[in-house]
């Protein structure tokens, strides 16, 4: 089933709370109310919807240091994401991992990773797990291609396909490993051809399409609930704003930024929902929506209390 034309405009809001997460958290970050390392996912919002809809809560999902989007996608609440990012007790993490390790057990997320490919083989485990338990959910992995270049990705890759997991792996291909233009890395640019090698269906989308990507998705979850095994679906996309904050950028041009702010997923779904008859008031009620939900989680994190010391150890160790 494709997404409803109905669910679009709810699609188009949950891409603002997500843009707008991020937008704040510069703003939070600028001012210093925020530290360590932030990696915005703008520009790639499609792929956080289109991956995570078609997910029931009980499914397992594994991202990256880029996957806030996807986690409030899954379901996190925008409130316990940005307290994570202010470091804040009320936090997903309970303010210990901050912007890389957004985890919400509840809602499936295993857990955002800053180790490049580390959430391929922890998402086939959540598999491996669910299918001897016979409880017919399904992991999902989010993960850039510069993963695609690490062992571990390839032996958890091997054994889902021997072993038949329901493992659906997403690969957001966004050009650039952290400052590196990929294919100046990778003898196989295309990282859809390199999955197929392990003879599972692979397919390479279009990132920016959350309609294509949900449908993509949905069919691959389906297959992995019937027992029928992973998928590997390769979303091409962008990032509009730098690796992290204070990447100079200097390694593309303004020229090509600019050319793919016209494919920006938002404005894609905007045009599109035009086309369909919603008006630009009904587009900027969803979108200042989004904003009343970012402000409220702004306040909500600001005014939440830092972690007491004399939790420092708990859920630490087992
Ligand atoms: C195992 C490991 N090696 C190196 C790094 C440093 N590093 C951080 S981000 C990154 C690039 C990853 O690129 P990609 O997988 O394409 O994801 P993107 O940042 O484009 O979303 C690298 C090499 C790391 N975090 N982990």
């Amino acid at each position: 089933m494709p997404l409803a034309l109905e669910r679009l405009p709810d699609a188009y809001r949950q891409m603002h709370v997500i843009r707008k997460f991020e937008e704040a958290i510069r703003s939070l970050y600028q001012k210093g109310q925020i530290r360590g390392s932030f990696h915005p996912c703008v520009g790639q919002e499609a792929t956080a919807v289109g991956v995570c809809w078609p997910l029931n809560h009980t499914d397992y999902l594994t991202c990256t240091y880029r996957g806030h989007g996807q986690a409030l996608a899954k379901g996190l609440s925008p409130r316990a994401a940005m307290a994570e990012m202010l470091g804040r007790s009320t936090g997903c993490s309970a303010g210990k991992g901050g912007s890389m390790h957004f985890t919400d057990t509840a809602h499936g997320l295993l857990g955002a990773n800053a180790i490049v490919a580390a959430g391929v083989p922890h998402a086939a485990g959540a598999a491996l797990s669910a299918q001897m338990r016979g409880t017919k959910q399904v992991a999902v992995t989010v993960f850039g291609e510069g993963a695609v270049n690490q062992g571990v990705f390839h032996e958890a890759l091997n054994l889902a396909v021997i072993w038949e997991l329901p493992l659906v792996l997403v690969c957001e291909n966004n050009l650039y490993s952290e400052m590196t233009p990929s294919r100046e890395t990778t003898s196989v640019a295309d990282t859809y051809k390199r999955a197929e090698a392990y003879g599972l269906t692979a397919l390479q989308v279009d990132g920016n399409d959350v309609e294509l990507l949900y449908a993509t998705v949905e069919a691959a979850v389906e297959r992995a609930r019937a027992g029928e095994g992973p998928t590997y679906i390769e979303a091409l996309t962008y990032r509009l704003w730098g690796h992290m904050m204070g990447d100079p950028e200097v390694y593309r041009t303004k020229d090509e930024v600019a050319r793919a702010r016209e494919n920006d997923p938002l404005l894609r779904l905007g045009r599109r929902l035009g086309e369909l008859g919603y008006s630009a008031a009904a587009l900027g009620a969803l979108e200042a929506e989004a904003d009343d939900i970012i402000a409220d989680a702004v306040q909500f994190a600001e005014a939440s209390p830092l972690p007491d010391p004399s939790e420092a150890y708990t859920d630490v160790f087992a």
